[in-house]
């Protein structure tokens, strides 16, 4: 495995380029054009500039965290085939840059859902947090508006107040697509991407869908064994992958992590790693990656991703607001610097022991 960071730019990070590169345990950058919309096009100029600055400061990019799919090709609506296009010339770009890894979604209108940013632990820190409670309370418009105060002046990745300023009409693009109709349209672009991404050599991860349920009645697939392993087999192509996202898949508490992982032995090309907290199955908070800070046994999933034999980009996922740091919620430096470490520590010791027969 490669340890990684994830890193929004320098117009959009907190965190600099310089200090990732000091936290050491991390050699390689996942990043992004953080100001493209879905279905716009990323040009080989941007991507090689990117690639610079990044590599000036001693580091590399070991994959793309988002190249954003479009709500067309999602919904299947007629601008569809012409947001695929230029979403392969996009990756033919990265390609020719010589980048390998792009991670993406295919979750409907909203990214990733919390319903606080800034929940206070027992220490002070604070953390993201989920209750259901709390999300069937609101109009799904008001749920930007309810979270946009805690964003520490930040942008957020999947709630761009653009984007969010048509929750509405996004709503109603998605009206008449089911779980099914979704997996189709998924199905339709893979097979379109992947001659791109076989040229190239791209391997295509995606995130799950976070939470891992149906939130205001849209529909959700990425969510559990069973729906990855017919997304699998759907489109059966090494580079038709995941991008294992403990902390996401985790928050069905019915998801064997491990197990999982395990099944997913040569599909899985990129790892975010991070633990949760649970009061009941649906409010938890983020945790920090210790395994005794929150439910999940970090060892065995380090151990499940060391035993499939993973060699890709493992990223620490969210961490907490600590010591007094403001950043975007979930990716500041300290916490997530601490879970890299974490992390190092545990695939050291797996490897060593294997290595000595313990
Ligand atoms: C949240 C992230 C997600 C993820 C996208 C991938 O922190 O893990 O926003 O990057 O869903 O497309």
């Amino acid at each position: 495995m490669e340890m990684t960071l994830r890193w929004y730019g320098s117009k959009f990070d907190t965190v600099t380029l310089k200090q990732i590169r000091q936290i050491r345990y991390v050699t390689g950058v996942i990043t992004m054009l953080y100001d493209k919309q879905p279905g716009e096009l990323w040009t080989r100029q941007e991507i090689r500039a990117l690639k610079k600055e990044v590599e000036d400061a001693g580091l590399h990019i070991s994959g793309i965290e988002s190249v954003n799919v479009s709500d067309a090709i999602k919904t299947g609506s007629k601008d569809r085939d012409k947001d695929i296009a230029t979403y392969i010339e996009s990756l033919r770009n990265l390609g020719e840059e010589g980048i390998h890894l792009v991670c993406y979604n295919f979750m409907p209108v909203f990214d990733w859902t919390r319903t606080e940013l800034a929940r206070q632990r027992e220490d002070g820190s604070t953390v993201l947090a989920y209750t259901q409670k709390a999300v069937d309370e609101l109009v799904p418009e008001k749920m930007f508006e309810s979270i946009a105060s805690d964003m520490n002046g930040t942008v957020m990745p999947g709630w761009e107040p653009e984007r969010m300023a048509k929750v509405k009409e996004l709503f109603e693009l998605y009206k008449d697509i089911d779980n099914e109709k979704l997996f189709e349209n998924l199905v339709y672009f893979l097979k379109a991407i992947m001659p791109v991404c076989n040229e190239y050599d791209i391997k295509m991860a995606i995130h799950p869908d976070d939470p891992a349920w149906s939130v205001f009645g849209l529909p959700r697939i990425i969510i559990n064994k069973e729906n990855i392993l017919r997304m699998m087999k759907a489109v059966d192509d090494v580079h038709n992958g995941v991008t294992f996202c403990a902390g996401s898949y985790g928050t069905n508490l019915n998801n064997d992590l491990p197990d999982m992982i395990r099944s997913l032995k040569g599909r899985i090309h990129f790892a975010h790693v991070r633990n949760l907290k649970f009061h009941s199955p649906d409010n938890f908070e983020e945790a920090a990656h210790l395994s005794e800070d929150g439910n999940f046994d970090m060892y065995e999933i380090v151990k499940a991703l060391h035993d499939i034999g993973f060699e890709g980009p493992i990223r620490p996922d969210h961490g907490r607001m600590i010591w007094d740091e403001v950043a975007m919620p979930g990716y500041g430096l300290y916490d997530r610097a601490l879970g890299a470490a974490y992390i190092c520590g545990l695939w050291e010791a797996i490897d060593k022991a294997k290595k000595r027969g313990i």
